[in-house]
Protein backbone atom coordinates (compact mmCIF):
# COMPACT_ATOMS: atom_id res chain seq x y z
CA UNK A 1 0.00 0.00 0.00
CA UNK A 2 1.46 3.47 -0.45
CA UNK A 3 2.24 5.89 2.12
CA UNK A 4 1.56 9.39 0.72
CA UNK A 5 0.20 11.82 3.59
CA UNK A 6 -3.32 13.29 2.92
CA UNK A 7 -5.45 15.69 5.46
CA UNK A 8 -9.02 15.19 6.40
CA UNK A 9 -10.21 18.45 5.62
CA UNK A 10 -12.81 20.56 8.05
CA UNK A 11 -11.47 19.91 11.40
CA UNK A 12 -10.61 22.88 13.63
CA UNK A 13 -7.70 20.90 14.10
CA UNK A 14 -5.44 19.49 11.50
CA UNK A 15 -5.54 15.43 11.50
CA UNK A 16 -3.13 13.79 8.95
CA UNK A 17 -2.85 10.16 7.52
CA UNK A 18 0.65 9.83 7.61
CA UNK A 19 0.35 5.95 6.65
CA UNK A 20 -0.73 2.91 5.39
CA UNK A 21 0.12 -0.39 5.90
CA UNK A 22 -1.65 -4.08 5.34
CA UNK A 23 -1.37 -7.65 6.04
CA UNK A 24 -2.37 -11.34 5.40
CA UNK A 25 -2.41 -14.61 6.65
CA UNK A 26 -4.14 -18.10 5.51
CA UNK A 27 -1.87 -20.28 7.37
CA UNK A 28 -0.41 -19.10 10.15
CA UNK A 29 -1.23 -18.48 13.78
CA UNK A 30 -0.14 -14.57 13.30
CA UNK A 31 -0.52 -11.63 11.67
CA UNK A 32 2.31 -9.47 11.38
CA UNK A 33 1.91 -5.72 9.99
CA UNK A 34 4.40 -3.16 9.22
CA UNK A 35 4.90 0.06 10.27
CA UNK A 36 4.25 2.49 7.89
CA UNK A 37 7.20 4.96 7.43
CA UNK A 38 7.55 8.13 8.52
CA UNK A 39 5.40 7.59 12.06
CA UNK A 40 6.84 9.88 14.61
CA UNK A 41 6.28 10.16 18.30
CA UNK A 42 2.75 10.56 19.52
CA UNK A 43 1.25 9.89 15.98
CA UNK A 44 -2.00 7.00 16.51
CA UNK A 45 -1.82 4.18 15.10
CA UNK A 46 -5.10 2.43 14.48
CA UNK A 47 -5.47 -1.41 13.47
CA UNK A 48 -8.20 -3.59 12.43
CA UNK A 49 -7.65 -7.06 12.64
CA UNK A 50 -10.75 -9.45 10.83
CA UNK A 51 -9.45 -13.22 11.64
CA UNK A 52 -11.94 -16.06 11.47
CA UNK A 53 -12.05 -17.28 14.70
CA UNK A 54 -15.59 -17.31 17.26
CA UNK A 55 -13.91 -15.16 19.72
CA UNK A 56 -11.77 -12.39 20.54
CA UNK A 57 -10.34 -13.55 24.01
CA UNK A 58 -7.52 -15.51 22.56
CA UNK A 59 -6.13 -13.05 20.38
CA UNK A 60 -2.39 -11.27 22.02
CA UNK A 61 -1.72 -8.10 20.87
CA UNK A 62 1.55 -6.95 20.39
CA UNK A 63 3.10 -4.92 23.05
CA UNK A 64 1.48 -1.52 23.49
CA UNK A 65 -1.72 -1.74 21.51
CA UNK A 66 -4.93 -1.78 23.25
CA UNK A 67 -8.16 -3.17 21.88
CA UNK A 68 -11.10 -0.24 21.44
CA UNK A 69 -14.26 -2.61 20.29
CA UNK A 70 -14.49 -6.05 19.17
CA UNK A 71 -17.46 -7.76 17.33
CA UNK A 72 -17.74 -11.63 16.95
CA UNK A 73 -19.94 -13.49 14.62
CA UNK A 74 -19.98 -16.46 16.61
CA UNK A 75 -22.14 -18.91 14.65
CA UNK A 76 -19.94 -22.51 13.37
CA UNK A 77 -18.87 -22.35 9.59
CA UNK A 78 -19.28 -18.50 9.47
CA UNK A 79 -17.20 -17.27 12.38
CA UNK A 80 -15.69 -14.40 11.95
CA UNK A 81 -14.37 -11.84 14.98
CA UNK A 82 -13.03 -8.02 13.79
CA UNK A 83 -11.09 -5.69 16.95
CA UNK A 84 -10.14 -2.49 16.59
CA UNK A 85 -6.72 -1.44 18.10
CA UNK A 86 -5.05 1.44 18.87
CA UNK A 87 -1.08 2.45 19.36
CA UNK A 88 0.33 6.27 20.28
CA UNK A 89 3.63 5.97 18.92
CA UNK A 90 6.81 6.43 20.87
CA UNK A 91 10.44 7.39 20.46
CA UNK A 92 11.31 3.67 19.01
CA UNK A 93 8.70 1.98 17.12
CA UNK A 94 9.54 -1.55 15.96
CA UNK A 95 9.35 -2.51 12.47
CA UNK A 96 6.22 -4.46 12.75
CA UNK A 97 3.45 -4.84 15.14
CA UNK A 98 2.54 -9.29 15.45
CA UNK A 99 -0.72 -10.55 16.31
CA UNK A 100 -1.26 -13.67 18.18
CA UNK A 101 -3.87 -16.23 17.44
CA UNK A 102 -4.81 -19.66 19.19
CA UNK A 103 -4.86 -21.57 16.03
CA UNK A 104 -3.97 -21.14 12.22
CA UNK A 105 -6.62 -19.21 10.52
CA UNK A 106 -7.06 -16.93 8.07
CA UNK A 107 -6.59 -13.30 9.00
CA UNK A 108 -6.55 -10.00 6.97
CA UNK A 109 -5.71 -6.62 9.01
CA UNK A 110 -4.58 -3.08 7.92
CA UNK A 111 -3.11 -0.41 9.94
CA UNK A 112 -3.03 3.80 9.62
CA UNK A 113 -0.95 6.25 10.69
CA UNK A 114 -2.27 9.41 11.90
CA UNK A 115 -0.70 12.71 13.30
CA UNK A 116 -2.77 15.45 14.90
CA UNK A 117 -5.35 12.81 17.20
CA UNK A 118 -4.83 13.26 21.03
CA UNK A 119 -3.38 9.98 22.31
CA UNK A 120 -4.00 10.99 25.47
CA UNK A 121 -7.81 10.83 25.30
CA UNK A 122 -8.84 9.03 22.17
CA UNK A 123 -11.54 7.49 22.06
CA UNK A 124 -15.06 9.49 22.17
CA UNK A 125 -17.43 6.69 21.33
CA UNK A 126 -17.98 3.42 19.40
CA UNK A 127 -20.51 1.71 17.52
CA UNK A 128 -20.56 -1.93 15.68
CA UNK A 129 -22.84 -4.53 14.23
CA UNK A 130 -22.57 -8.41 13.28
CA UNK A 131 -24.97 -9.17 10.05
CA UNK A 132 -25.33 -12.93 8.38
CA UNK A 133 -26.12 -13.88 4.69
CA UNK A 134 -25.84 -10.25 3.64
CA UNK A 135 -24.31 -8.08 0.47
CA UNK A 136 -23.94 -4.77 3.58
CA UNK A 137 -21.43 -4.60 5.66
CA UNK A 138 -23.08 -2.15 8.11
CA UNK A 139 -21.93 0.19 10.99
CA UNK A 140 -24.58 1.56 12.64
CA UNK A 141 -24.18 5.62 13.60
CA UNK A 142 -22.37 6.66 16.30
CA UNK A 143 -22.76 10.27 17.92
CA UNK A 144 -18.93 11.02 19.17
CA UNK A 145 -18.69 12.74 22.95
CA UNK A 146 -16.84 15.57 21.54
CA UNK A 147 -16.13 17.92 19.28
CA UNK A 148 -13.91 17.55 16.24
CA UNK A 149 -13.24 13.77 16.08
CA UNK A 150 -12.17 11.61 12.76
CA UNK A 151 -14.21 8.95 12.59
CA UNK A 152 -12.55 5.39 11.06
CA UNK A 153 -14.56 2.95 9.62
CA UNK A 154 -13.93 -0.88 9.37
CA UNK A 155 -15.59 -3.51 7.55
CA UNK A 156 -15.10 -7.44 7.75
CA UNK A 157 -16.85 -10.16 5.74
CA UNK A 158 -16.05 -13.87 5.78
CA UNK A 159 -14.71 -14.64 2.43
CA UNK A 160 -13.70 -12.66 -1.01
CA UNK A 161 -15.62 -9.95 -0.80
CA UNK A 162 -15.16 -6.49 -3.04
CA UNK A 163 -16.50 -3.60 -0.48
CA UNK A 164 -17.68 -0.22 -2.17
CA UNK A 165 -16.43 2.81 -0.79
CA UNK A 166 -19.20 3.59 2.05
CA UNK A 167 -21.11 6.73 1.60
CA UNK A 168 -18.75 10.09 2.44
CA UNK A 169 -15.78 7.85 3.83
CA UNK A 170 -12.89 8.01 2.21
CA UNK A 171 -11.43 4.17 1.80
CA UNK A 172 -8.02 4.08 2.89
CA UNK A 173 -7.35 0.02 2.36
CA UNK A 174 -8.97 -3.24 1.56
CA UNK A 175 -6.84 -6.24 2.14
CA UNK A 176 -8.60 -10.34 1.45
CA UNK A 177 -6.87 -13.31 2.95
CA UNK A 178 -7.80 -16.35 0.73
CA UNK A 179 -7.58 -19.66 0.80
CA UNK A 180 -10.66 -22.61 1.50
CA UNK A 181 -12.02 -20.00 3.56
CA UNK A 182 -11.34 -16.57 4.12
CA UNK A 183 -11.62 -12.84 5.47
CA UNK A 184 -12.02 -9.30 3.79
CA UNK A 185 -11.52 -6.53 5.71
CA UNK A 186 -11.38 -2.86 5.02
CA UNK A 187 -10.72 0.52 6.55
CA UNK A 188 -12.24 3.86 5.54
CA UNK A 189 -12.21 7.19 7.47
CA UNK A 190 -14.17 11.01 7.37
CA UNK A 191 -13.85 13.90 9.87
CA UNK A 192 -16.60 14.83 11.83
CA UNK A 193 -17.09 18.36 13.89
CA UNK A 194 -20.46 17.67 15.31
CA UNK A 195 -23.31 15.58 15.47
CA UNK A 196 -24.17 11.38 14.75
CA UNK A 197 -22.12 10.09 12.20
CA UNK A 198 -25.92 8.05 10.65
CA UNK A 199 -25.34 4.26 9.50
CA UNK A 200 -22.14 3.98 7.13
CA UNK A 201 -21.72 0.70 4.98
CA UNK A 202 -19.70 -1.02 2.20
CA UNK A 203 -21.96 -2.79 -0.38
CA UNK A 204 -19.70 -5.85 -1.23
CA UNK A 205 -20.41 -8.03 -4.84
CA UNK A 206 -21.68 -10.91 -3.24
CA UNK A 207 -23.42 -12.45 -0.32
CA UNK A 208 -21.38 -13.21 3.35
CA UNK A 209 -21.91 -15.50 5.77
CA UNK A 210 -20.85 -13.37 8.38
CA UNK A 211 -20.29 -9.41 8.13
CA UNK A 212 -18.86 -7.12 10.68
CA UNK A 213 -19.15 -3.20 10.07
CA UNK A 214 -17.65 -0.93 13.27
CA UNK A 215 -16.74 2.68 13.78
CA UNK A 216 -14.77 4.39 16.11
CA UNK A 217 -14.59 8.49 16.89
CA UNK A 218 -10.90 9.30 17.99
CA UNK A 219 -10.36 12.96 19.33
CA UNK A 220 -8.26 15.27 17.58
CA UNK A 221 -5.52 17.09 19.22
CA UNK A 222 -6.22 20.75 20.92
CA UNK A 223 -3.01 22.34 20.80
CA UNK A 224 -2.53 23.77 24.52
CA UNK A 225 -0.92 27.21 24.54
CA UNK A 226 2.96 26.65 25.85
CA UNK A 227 2.08 29.83 28.49
CA UNK A 228 1.88 33.53 26.82
CA UNK A 229 4.46 34.98 25.16
CA UNK A 230 6.76 37.76 27.45
CA UNK A 231 5.66 40.98 28.66
CA UNK A 232 7.10 43.74 26.57
CA UNK A 233 10.20 44.56 27.59
CA UNK A 234 13.90 45.94 27.19
CA UNK A 235 15.34 44.84 24.49
CA UNK A 236 16.67 41.10 24.44
CA UNK A 237 20.68 42.34 23.55
CA UNK A 238 23.06 39.11 24.31
CA UNK A 239 26.02 37.25 22.99
CA UNK A 240 29.29 38.64 20.97
CA UNK A 241 27.64 37.31 17.87
CA UNK A 242 24.37 38.87 17.53
CA UNK A 243 23.42 41.70 15.96
CA UNK A 244 22.76 45.04 17.76
CA UNK A 245 18.97 44.98 19.04
CA UNK A 246 16.47 47.74 17.89
CA UNK A 247 16.81 50.28 20.35
CA UNK A 248 13.88 51.42 22.14
CA UNK A 249 11.21 54.10 21.61
CA UNK A 250 11.24 56.63 23.88
CA UNK A 251 8.58 59.24 22.35
CA UNK A 252 4.90 60.33 23.28
CA UNK A 253 2.90 57.40 23.64
CA UNK A 254 -0.59 57.00 21.86
CA UNK A 255 -3.28 54.47 22.26
CA UNK A 256 -5.76 52.31 20.03
CA UNK A 257 -8.78 50.43 21.22
CA UNK A 258 -12.22 48.96 19.69
CA UNK A 259 -13.33 51.27 21.58
CA UNK A 260 -12.12 54.42 20.12
CA UNK A 261 -12.28 56.40 16.68
CA UNK A 262 -9.82 57.14 14.73
CA UNK A 263 -10.69 61.26 14.85
CA UNK A 264 -9.51 61.12 18.31
CA UNK A 265 -6.12 62.01 19.69
CA UNK A 266 -4.94 58.69 20.34
CA UNK A 267 -4.64 59.23 24.63
CA UNK A 268 -5.64 56.33 27.01
CA UNK A 269 -8.94 58.06 27.45
CA UNK A 270 -9.61 58.76 23.59
CA UNK A 271 -7.76 55.93 21.50
CA UNK A 272 -7.67 55.76 17.89
CA UNK A 273 -10.06 52.66 16.60
CA UNK A 274 -7.36 50.62 14.24
CA UNK A 275 -3.87 50.17 13.91
CA UNK A 276 -3.06 51.29 11.04
CA UNK A 277 -3.88 54.38 12.27
CA UNK A 278 -1.11 54.10 14.04
CA UNK A 279 1.18 52.70 11.84
CA UNK A 280 0.32 55.75 9.63
CA UNK A 281 0.57 58.53 12.44
CA UNK A 282 3.88 57.01 14.52
CA UNK A 283 6.69 59.67 13.79
CA UNK A 284 10.10 58.44 14.28
CA UNK A 285 10.85 57.44 18.41
CA UNK A 286 6.86 57.39 19.02
CA UNK A 287 5.10 54.12 20.51
CA UNK A 288 1.60 53.06 20.52
CA UNK A 289 0.24 50.70 22.83
CA UNK A 290 -3.00 48.34 21.53
CA UNK A 291 -5.85 47.54 23.87
CA UNK A 292 -7.12 43.91 23.74
CA UNK A 293 -9.33 43.00 21.29
CA UNK A 294 -9.78 41.82 17.82
CA UNK A 295 -9.17 43.92 14.98
CA UNK A 296 -10.21 42.74 11.59
CA UNK A 297 -7.56 44.50 9.59
CA UNK A 298 -4.72 43.64 6.99
CA UNK A 299 -1.84 45.93 7.90
CA UNK A 300 0.43 47.39 6.44
CA UNK A 301 3.81 48.76 7.52
CA UNK A 302 5.23 51.30 5.41
CA UNK A 303 6.88 54.21 6.96
CA UNK A 304 10.26 54.33 8.89
CA UNK A 305 11.50 55.20 12.07
CA UNK A 306 15.21 56.11 12.20
CA UNK A 307 18.45 53.94 13.93
CA UNK A 308 18.34 56.33 16.74
CA UNK A 309 14.77 56.81 17.05
CA UNK A 310 12.30 53.30 16.13
CA UNK A 311 8.52 53.11 16.02
CA UNK A 312 7.22 50.81 18.07
CA UNK A 313 3.22 49.40 17.90
CA UNK A 314 3.30 46.78 20.68
CA UNK A 315 0.14 45.43 23.05
CA UNK A 316 -1.14 47.49 25.84
CA UNK A 317 0.81 45.61 29.01
CA UNK A 318 -0.82 42.55 30.14
CA UNK A 319 -3.51 42.41 27.04
CA UNK A 320 -2.92 40.48 23.80
CA UNK A 321 -4.86 42.35 20.75
CA UNK A 322 -5.55 39.42 17.81
CA UNK A 323 -5.13 40.95 14.27
CA UNK A 324 -6.96 38.72 11.96
CA UNK A 325 -6.71 40.16 8.52
CA UNK A 326 -10.42 40.76 7.96
CA UNK A 327 -10.06 38.06 5.26
CA UNK A 328 -6.80 39.21 4.22
CA UNK A 329 -3.14 38.70 5.62
CA UNK A 330 -2.43 40.12 8.93
CA UNK A 331 0.69 41.65 8.49
CA UNK A 332 2.68 43.26 5.40
CA UNK A 333 6.08 45.39 5.92
CA UNK A 334 6.74 47.10 3.01
CA UNK A 335 10.00 47.83 1.28
CA UNK A 336 10.08 51.44 3.05
CA UNK A 337 9.04 49.80 6.17
CA UNK A 338 12.47 49.83 8.41
CA UNK A 339 13.23 50.53 12.03
CA UNK A 340 9.66 49.38 13.22
CA UNK A 341 8.96 47.35 16.16
CA UNK A 342 5.76 44.38 16.49
CA UNK A 343 5.12 43.58 19.43
CA UNK A 344 2.68 41.51 21.22
CA UNK A 345 -0.22 40.23 19.01
CA UNK A 346 -1.82 37.53 17.74
CA UNK A 347 -1.38 37.03 13.68
CA UNK A 348 -3.81 34.71 12.36
CA UNK A 349 -5.95 33.32 9.35
CA UNK A 350 -4.32 34.52 6.69
CA UNK A 351 -6.59 33.19 3.82
CA UNK A 352 -4.01 33.50 0.86
CA UNK A 353 -2.46 30.35 -0.43
CA UNK A 354 0.99 32.26 -0.93
CA UNK A 355 2.96 34.16 1.82
CA UNK A 356 2.50 34.26 5.43
CA UNK A 357 0.05 36.11 8.39
CA UNK A 358 3.51 38.14 8.21
CA UNK A 359 5.11 39.24 5.03
CA UNK A 360 8.58 40.85 5.45
CA UNK A 361 10.12 43.06 2.64
CA UNK A 362 11.49 45.88 4.69
CA UNK A 363 14.81 46.30 7.12
CA UNK A 364 15.95 46.80 10.37
CA UNK A 365 12.71 45.45 11.97
CA UNK A 366 11.81 43.75 15.56
CA UNK A 367 9.05 41.20 15.43
CA UNK A 368 8.61 39.77 18.85
CA UNK A 369 6.49 38.37 21.41
CA UNK A 370 3.67 37.60 18.67
CA UNK A 371 1.68 34.53 18.52
CA UNK A 372 1.55 33.61 14.32
CA UNK A 373 -1.12 30.83 13.95
CA UNK A 374 -3.31 29.15 11.53
CA UNK A 375 -2.23 30.88 8.30
CA UNK A 376 -3.39 29.08 4.83
CA UNK A 377 0.92 29.14 4.17
CA UNK A 378 3.63 30.43 5.68
CA UNK A 379 3.44 32.07 9.82
CA UNK A 380 6.12 34.55 8.91
CA UNK A 381 7.75 35.16 4.78
CA UNK A 382 11.31 37.29 4.31
CA UNK A 383 11.18 38.65 1.06
CA UNK A 384 14.96 38.22 -0.57
CA UNK A 385 15.32 41.52 -0.71
CA UNK A 386 14.43 42.14 2.90
CA UNK A 387 17.61 42.93 5.18
CA UNK A 388 18.47 42.87 9.07
CA UNK A 389 14.55 41.58 10.41
CA UNK A 390 15.09 40.19 14.20
CA UNK A 391 12.15 37.45 15.05
CA UNK A 392 12.61 37.30 18.19
CA UNK A 393 10.53 35.07 20.94
CA UNK A 394 7.47 34.19 18.69
CA UNK A 395 5.17 31.33 19.04
CA UNK A 396 4.47 29.96 15.74
CA UNK A 397 2.60 27.30 15.52
CA UNK A 398 -0.50 25.28 13.35
CA UNK A 399 0.51 27.39 9.92
CA UNK A 400 -0.34 25.65 6.15
CA UNK A 401 -3.47 25.18 6.91
CA UNK A 402 -3.47 24.56 3.01
CA UNK A 403 -3.11 21.90 1.29
CA UNK A 404 -1.44 23.90 -1.99
CA UNK A 405 2.23 23.70 -1.13
CA UNK A 406 5.16 23.55 1.26
CA UNK A 407 4.07 26.09 4.09
CA UNK A 408 6.74 26.33 7.10
CA UNK A 409 6.81 28.32 10.53
CA UNK A 410 9.18 30.62 8.90
CA UNK A 411 10.36 31.06 5.46
CA UNK A 412 13.53 32.87 5.81
CA UNK A 413 14.83 34.98 2.84
CA UNK A 414 17.28 37.78 2.32
CA UNK A 415 20.27 38.83 4.36
CA UNK A 416 21.61 39.48 8.01
CA UNK A 417 18.69 38.51 10.03
CA UNK A 418 18.43 37.11 13.36
CA UNK A 419 15.50 34.38 14.58
CA UNK A 420 16.15 33.92 18.38
CA UNK A 421 13.49 32.32 21.05
CA UNK A 422 10.83 31.36 19.17
CA UNK A 423 8.91 28.28 19.32
CA UNK A 424 7.75 26.84 16.00
CA UNK A 425 5.50 23.80 15.86
CA UNK A 426 3.36 21.67 14.10
CA UNK A 427 3.53 23.02 10.21
CA UNK A 428 2.55 19.57 9.30
CA UNK A 429 3.07 20.55 5.42
CA UNK A 430 6.63 22.02 5.76
CA UNK A 431 9.76 22.70 7.17
CA UNK A 432 9.84 24.74 10.53
CA UNK A 433 12.66 26.71 9.06
CA UNK A 434 13.30 27.58 5.65
CA UNK A 435 16.74 29.20 4.90
CA UNK A 436 16.29 29.91 1.43
CA UNK A 437 17.77 32.05 -1.50
CA UNK A 438 19.06 34.70 -1.30
CA UNK A 439 19.80 34.82 1.93
CA UNK A 440 23.64 35.66 3.29
CA UNK A 441 24.60 36.20 7.34
CA UNK A 442 21.48 35.37 9.12
CA UNK A 443 21.77 33.68 12.09
CA UNK A 444 19.22 31.24 13.63
CA UNK A 445 19.67 30.34 17.23
CA UNK A 446 17.52 29.37 20.94
CA UNK A 447 14.86 28.08 18.90
CA UNK A 448 12.44 25.19 20.05
CA UNK A 449 11.19 23.43 16.32
CA UNK A 450 9.04 20.41 16.39
CA UNK A 451 6.36 19.07 14.66
CA UNK A 452 7.10 19.38 11.25
CA UNK A 453 6.01 17.66 8.52
CA UNK A 454 9.78 17.85 6.84
CA UNK A 455 12.60 18.51 8.78
CA UNK A 456 13.44 20.89 11.56
CA UNK A 457 15.28 23.38 9.53
CA UNK A 458 16.48 23.35 5.77
CA UNK A 459 19.45 25.33 4.15
CA UNK A 460 20.53 26.39 0.78
CA UNK A 461 19.08 27.20 -2.27
CA UNK A 462 20.13 27.66 -6.02
CA UNK A 463 19.89 31.46 -5.35
CA UNK A 464 22.27 31.51 -3.11
CA UNK A 465 23.05 30.73 0.15
CA UNK A 466 26.10 31.34 2.29
CA UNK A 467 27.58 32.42 5.95
CA UNK A 468 24.43 31.26 7.53
CA UNK A 469 24.55 30.25 11.40
CA UNK A 470 22.58 27.20 12.95
CA UNK A 471 23.16 26.75 16.38
CA UNK A 472 22.18 26.55 19.84
CA UNK A 473 18.59 24.96 18.92
CA UNK A 474 16.28 22.45 19.44
CA UNK A 475 15.48 20.22 16.86
CA UNK A 476 13.16 17.43 17.52
CA UNK A 477 10.54 15.01 16.50
CA UNK A 478 10.24 16.97 12.90
CA UNK A 479 8.79 13.95 10.28
CA UNK A 480 12.37 13.98 8.29
CA UNK A 481 16.18 15.35 9.80
CA UNK A 482 16.70 17.92 12.25
CA UNK A 483 18.20 19.69 10.42
CA UNK A 484 18.77 19.38 6.24
CA UNK A 485 19.82 20.77 3.23
CA UNK A 486 18.47 21.71 0.01
CA UNK A 487 19.62 20.18 -2.72
CA UNK A 488 21.87 23.01 -3.90
CA UNK A 489 24.03 22.85 -0.46
CA UNK A 490 24.87 26.78 0.74
CA UNK A 491 28.25 27.70 1.36
CA UNK A 492 30.39 28.62 4.16
CA UNK A 493 27.59 27.59 6.58
CA UNK A 494 27.55 26.06 9.92
CA UNK A 495 25.46 24.17 12.86
CA UNK A 496 26.62 23.13 15.82
CA UNK A 497 25.73 23.14 19.11
CA UNK A 498 22.11 22.36 18.54
CA UNK A 499 20.17 19.68 20.24
CA UNK A 500 18.56 16.94 17.41
CA UNK A 501 16.31 14.10 18.45
CA UNK A 502 13.84 11.82 17.51
CA UNK A 503 13.92 13.25 13.34
CA UNK A 504 13.35 9.67 11.77
CA UNK A 505 15.38 10.25 8.61
CA UNK A 506 18.51 11.62 11.06
CA UNK A 507 19.52 14.18 13.16
CA UNK A 508 21.98 16.20 10.76
CA UNK A 509 21.49 15.02 7.12
CA UNK A 510 24.92 14.70 6.02
CA UNK A 511 26.87 15.21 2.43
CA UNK A 512 26.69 18.79 2.12
CA UNK A 513 30.05 20.42 2.88
CA UNK A 514 29.07 23.90 3.02
CA UNK A 515 27.21 23.64 6.15
CA UNK A 516 29.58 22.29 8.58
CA UNK A 517 29.02 20.10 11.82
CA UNK A 518 31.99 19.45 12.80
CA UNK A 519 32.10 22.04 16.02
CA UNK A 520 29.31 19.19 16.82
CA UNK A 521 25.58 18.62 17.85
CA UNK A 522 23.84 16.70 20.66
CA UNK A 523 22.07 14.15 18.36
CA UNK A 524 21.44 10.43 21.07
CA UNK A 525 19.45 11.93 23.74
CA UNK A 526 15.75 12.97 24.41
CA UNK A 527 15.66 16.68 24.90
CA UNK A 528 12.64 16.04 27.47
CA UNK A 529 10.21 18.52 26.86
CA UNK A 530 7.75 18.67 29.86
CA UNK A 531 4.90 17.94 28.21
CA UNK A 532 4.68 17.35 24.24
CA UNK A 533 1.44 16.23 23.58
CA UNK A 534 0.35 19.56 24.96
CA UNK A 535 3.59 21.26 23.60
CA UNK A 536 4.96 22.43 26.42
CA UNK A 537 8.47 22.49 25.30
CA UNK A 538 9.95 23.51 28.71
CA UNK A 539 12.68 20.97 29.48
CA UNK A 540 13.11 19.11 32.57
CA UNK A 541 16.41 18.49 34.55
CA UNK A 542 18.52 16.03 32.54
CA UNK A 543 18.10 17.56 29.51
CA UNK A 544 20.65 17.40 27.04
CA UNK A 545 19.94 21.21 25.88
CA UNK A 546 20.68 22.59 29.61
CA UNK A 547 23.90 24.81 29.62
CA UNK A 548 24.90 23.54 26.17
CA UNK A 549 24.18 26.68 24.20
CA UNK A 550 27.64 28.79 22.94
CA UNK A 551 27.31 31.76 24.83
CA UNK A 552 28.56 34.00 22.13
CA UNK A 553 25.08 33.07 20.19
CA UNK A 554 22.82 33.38 23.37
CA UNK A 555 20.37 36.05 23.89
CA UNK A 556 19.75 37.74 26.85
CA UNK A 557 16.76 36.26 27.47
CA UNK A 558 14.47 33.58 26.71
CA UNK A 559 11.43 33.22 25.09
CA UNK A 560 9.21 33.78 28.84
CA UNK A 561 11.40 36.81 29.15
CA UNK A 562 13.35 34.85 31.97
CA UNK A 563 17.11 36.09 32.18
CA UNK A 564 19.79 34.14 30.70
CA UNK A 565 22.37 32.32 31.18
CA UNK A 566 21.84 30.65 33.97
CA UNK A 567 24.39 28.90 35.17
CA UNK A 568 25.58 28.30 31.52
CA UNK A 569 23.17 29.56 28.41
CA UNK A 570 20.91 26.45 27.62
CA UNK A 571 19.74 25.30 23.59
CA UNK A 572 16.38 25.87 22.69
CA UNK A 573 14.02 28.77 23.20
CA UNK A 574 13.56 28.64 26.73
CA UNK A 575 16.74 28.89 30.06
CA UNK A 576 16.16 26.70 32.74
CA1 LIG B 1 21.20 27.05 31.88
Amino acid sequence: MGSEPRRTASLSTAVELRGVSSARTVGKASLTIRRPAGVIRDDVLVAGIGVRLTSARAIKPPAGWHAMRSDTSGRRGAALTHIVYYKVATTREPSGYRWRFPARRAAAGGLLAYRGLDGNRLSAGNSGRVRRYTRLVSAPSVRPRARDTLIVGFFSASGRARLASPRGMAKRLQVVAMRRSGVTSAMADFPVVTGATGTRSAKSSTVHRSAIGQLVALRATTVAPPGPPPPPGPPIGGGSGLPPALGPSTGQTFYVATTGSDSNPGTLGAPWRTVQKALNALQPGQRALVRAGTYAESLDVARAGTAAAPITVENYPGERPIVNGGGQRPLEISSSGAYFRIRGFVFQNSPYNSGGNIDIYGHHLEISANEVRNAQDQGIYTDEDSHDAQLLGNWIHNNGQGVIHQSHGIYLQGNDHLVANNVIHDHVKGFGIQVYDRNSRSIITANTVTGAGHSGIVVGGSGGVDNIRVVNNVFAFNAHYGISHDSTCPTASRADHNVAFGNPWGQTQPGCPGLDYSRGNRTTTDPLFVNYAARNLHVDAGSPALDYALPEFSPGSDFDGRPRPQSAPDAGAYER
